[in-house]
């Protein structure tokens, strides 16, 4: 029998819409959907190669259950039930002799909304929930939400954008078809399109204008902006008077902060400075797009999207058409913070959450504060998951040594914590320290290998999913099972429920599978349809009606009332209420010790193509067009240390030293080189400490994550703009 079905592809957050041919149960092709709005009819080498992952000789299909020492490589085959059964005894018995709270989770980027680990954990009792959130998107969406009451993620180029800030962003190689919209904007529009990056990336390319700043000097740039904006009289003058507070106090702040100023830190000219700002103070409408560098500048993570914040709001730009829209949550759909259960979690067990003491604005003190006002403007919060977790680098410590308490159990779901976190000898430590690992998987990563069990998980085109991006846009995208789940794979749904029955949960999941359970959370949009798959057939999509200027009737969700420019949840939790100006915590300013032997600056990452995170390294095709890790170099940099396109090169910081093969390009500056990140090789030997190379080339394992350096109100870590040097590999 052949179907065609409506699927949307999970391999990055843009979810292009594809159609998966279906005979007789066997997925034998899957093309670009030319109905869908991002992608019409598109596929990126990722998409590409989805059947190739789907049948991958090397993927997991069975429960794996340790039979050797931890990280010897030596699994044996057990049933679903044996592993579940034995995972949950083990639970109940660690939580009885530590608590709740022994027991953690961690996670990536976002695959599906996890509205099911949340719920799970806040019924177990654990308030430590984990993902990269600190270093991706949550310093930038918080200080959105708690100045003006939302996160305008939602950037509308298309809809007549003047001008676009691309900001420690880089949609050319990371996010193609918001690419593709940005340069139809430009064609359509006239959109000045200005690029903030020390790389000259793909989409520094089609820029205007760009500013290639030095690593980590993004703070001193925005406030310099605010300088110019503010003393030249190019901000929305009746906005700021009605709809702001704490205007004078940003203006007498930002007073130091001259062009010239921050030329030196940034060392672009103050001239070029001047005129970026104006541009973007007098195009109308203007967006500023959220970029993931200014999440993982570690130290003033947040107090630069307080910058950047002030600017969107001062301008002019809150959710106007082809401005900084605010979305809001989707009004009908069941989101997933109706889902998480979050009023489960008993307070005694919200006030241990790992590292909330600290860093508040992502834990419990700063999520109880953003919730009420949400709650009360739009009768909905953001979700938990992402927006109020334990803090990695502190977990990471617990594990390790028991202190504050110690963390005895961690089940990683979709992520590979070895490779995607900094200071991975810390993080092997941490895992190796564990009574319980579990891992869903895919593969056999670096992760997994250090596991007590290995379960195998259903991808995008065994399970359906019903995705928000990250439980917060009032747009819903579903995508329905090609084909139901090969060998013995799970979705992660059904681990998170299956487990809750065996620990007592039992009348909170009476969903048996996903498409019960979205059918639920779809039932108050109005659409006439007997199951989940019909929705999918007919509809595919909501799109909630957009709304402009909402504040006018209901206010911002903030707890004036208006755009906080100096801002109340950051004093009330004991932070600068102002944006200010942090010095990065690995500038040469701040650690001018290390100047002498790390003479260079490191970035740490940027997406690249045609893999996503540590992903897809098995699939020959993709692996074929990217065999090695990439040391971005420029020439002159690499002449001096007697360097060739293609040597293996050592980077190397104080805490760690991996190689990595140098491409001679002049995008970037010839004081600094770009790292891949990422990286470790499926094909090596599996088997503790070699753990496929995980040691070699990640470029985490040269990345600190010191508390003392990370972002004040979230715990972010610094992977932009650190001290390094590099030689050349000798013999290699
Ligand atoms: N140095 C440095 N570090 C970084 C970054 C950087 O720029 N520089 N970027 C950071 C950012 S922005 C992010 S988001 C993180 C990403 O961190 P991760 O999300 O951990 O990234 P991946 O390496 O893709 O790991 C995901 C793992 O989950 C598996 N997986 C994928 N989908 C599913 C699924 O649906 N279910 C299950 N069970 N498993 C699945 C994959 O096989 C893979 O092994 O890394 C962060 N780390
Ligand atoms: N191909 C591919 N696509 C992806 C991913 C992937 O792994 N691969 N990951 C997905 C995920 S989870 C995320 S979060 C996004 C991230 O995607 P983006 O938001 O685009 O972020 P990055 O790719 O990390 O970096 C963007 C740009 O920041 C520049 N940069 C580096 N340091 C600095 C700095 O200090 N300041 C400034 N202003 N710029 C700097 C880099 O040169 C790069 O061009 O991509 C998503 N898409
Ligand atoms: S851009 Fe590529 S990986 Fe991302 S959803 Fe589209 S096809 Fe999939
Ligand atoms: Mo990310």
């Amino acid at each position: 029998m052949s179907q065609v079905k409506k699927v949307a592809c999970h391999f990055c957050h843009m979810n292009c819409g594809m159609l998966a041919h279906v005979e007789d149960g066997v997925v034998v092709k899957v093309t670009g959907d030319p109905e869908h709005p991002t992608n019409a009819g598109t596929q990126c080498a990722r998409g590409v190669s989805a059947l190739d992952h789907l049948y991958h000789p090397n993927r997991i299909n069975y429960p794996l259950k340790r039979v050797g020492e931890r990280g010897s490589g030596k699994f044996v085959r057990v049933s679903w039930d044996e592993a579940l059964d034995d995972i949950s005894a083990r639970i109940k018995r660690l939580i009885s002799e530590y608590g709740a709270e022994t027991i953690s989770t961690i996670g990536g980027t976002n695959r599906t909304d996890d509205f099911a680990r949340r719920r799970f954990f806040n019924l177990l009792g654990s308030p430590n929930v984990t993902h990269t959130a600190p270093v991706c998107w949550i310093p930038n969406f918080l200080a959105e939400t708690i100045s003006y009451g939302w996160g305008s993620f939602d950037a509308e180029v298309m809809n007549g954008s003047r001008c676009v800030v691309v900001w420690g962003h880089n949609p050319g190689a990371s996010y193609l078809p918001e690419m593709r919209g940005l340069l139809l904007a430009r064609e359509m529009f006239g959109t000045k399109i200005i690029v903030i990056d020390p790389r000259f990336s793909e989409t520094a390319a089609k820029a205007d204008l760009w500013l290639p700043i030095r690593p980590n000097s993004d703070n001193a740039l925005a406030l310099a902006w605010l300088n110019v904006i503010i003393n030249e009289g190019l901000y929305d003058a009746e906005f700021v008077s009605e709809w702001t507070v704490g205007f004078g106090e940003l203006a007498e702040r930002v007073e130091e902060y001259t062009p010239e100023w921050a030329a030196e830190k940034t060392g672009v000219s103050a001239e070029l400075i001047a005129e970026a700002a104006r541009m973007y103070a007098t195009s109308k409408p203007a967006c500023l797009m959220w970029g993931v560098a200014t999440d993982q500048l570690g130290r003033g993570s947040t107090a630069g999207a307080q910058a950047r914040v002030a600017l969107r709001a001062i301008c002019g730009n809150l959710d106007v058409p082809g401005g900084d829209v605010m979305p809001g949550p989707h009004p009908t759909f069941i989101t997933d913070w109706e889902m998480e259960l979050n009023e489960k979690l008993p307070e005694e067990q919200r006030a241990k959450q790992l590292g909330s003491d600290r860093f508040k604005l992502n834990s419990w003190p700063g999520y109880r504060l953003i919730s009420e006002n949400l709650e009360r403007v739009w009768g909905k919060s953001i979700p938990a998951e992402w927006f109020c977790e334990a803090n990695p680098p502190v977990l990471f410590r617990a594990m390790a040594t028991g202190e504050p308490y110690p963390v005895k159990a961690a089940i990683v779901l979709a992520d590979n914590p070895l490779v995607s976190y900094a200071n991975t000898k810390l993080v092997y430590q941490a895992l190796k320290s564990l009574e319980l690992l579990v891992v869903m998987e895919y593969w056999m990563t670096p992760t997994a290998v250090l596991a007590d069990y290995v379960l195998p998980a259903a991808s995008w085109l065994e399970r359906p999913v019903l995705t928000t991006t990250y439980g917060v846009s009032d747009w819903l995208i579903a995508s329905e099972r090609a084909i139901e789940p090969l060998y013995e794979r799970k979705t992660d749904y059904e681990l998170w429920r299956e487990l809750g029955l065996r620990l007592g949960q039992g009348e909170y999941w009476p969903w048996e599978r996903e498409e019960e359970v979205f059918k639920h959370r779809l039932e108050k949009l109005g659409y006439e349809i007997e199951s989940y798959e019909e929705f999918v057939h007919n509809y595919r999509y909501d799109f909630a009606p957009r709304e402009y200027r909402k504040y006018l009737e209901r206010g911002f969700a903030t707890p004036s009332g208006k755009v906080e420019l100096k801002n109340s949840i950051l004093e009330k939790l004991g932070y600068d209420p102002l944006p200010h100006y942090v010095e990065p915590p690995f500038s040469p300013e701040a650690r001018p010790e290390l100047a002498e032997d790390y003479p260079l600056t490191l970035i740490a990452g940027g997406g690249f193509n045609p893999f996503f995170h540590s992903e897809h390294r098995e699939i020959t095709r993709l692996r074929l067009v990217s065999p090695y890790p990439r040391l971005a170099i420029n020439p002159s940099l690499a002449e001096r240390y007697g360097i060739k396109d293609g040597d293996w090169v050592w980077i190397e910081t104080p805490t760690g030293k991996v190689k990595q093969r140098a491409v001679l390009t002049e995008a970037v500056a010839p004081d600094t080189v770009q790292a891949e990140r990422g990286w470790w090789y499926p094909e090596k030997e599996i088997s503790d400490p070699e753990l496929m190379g995980v040691f070699e080339s990640n470029i985490n394992v040269c990345l600190d994550d010191d508390p003392d350096t990370c972002d004040e109100a979230c715990g972010s870590w610094c992977t932009r703009g650190v001290r390094c040097r590099i030689s050349k590999v000798e013999g290699s």
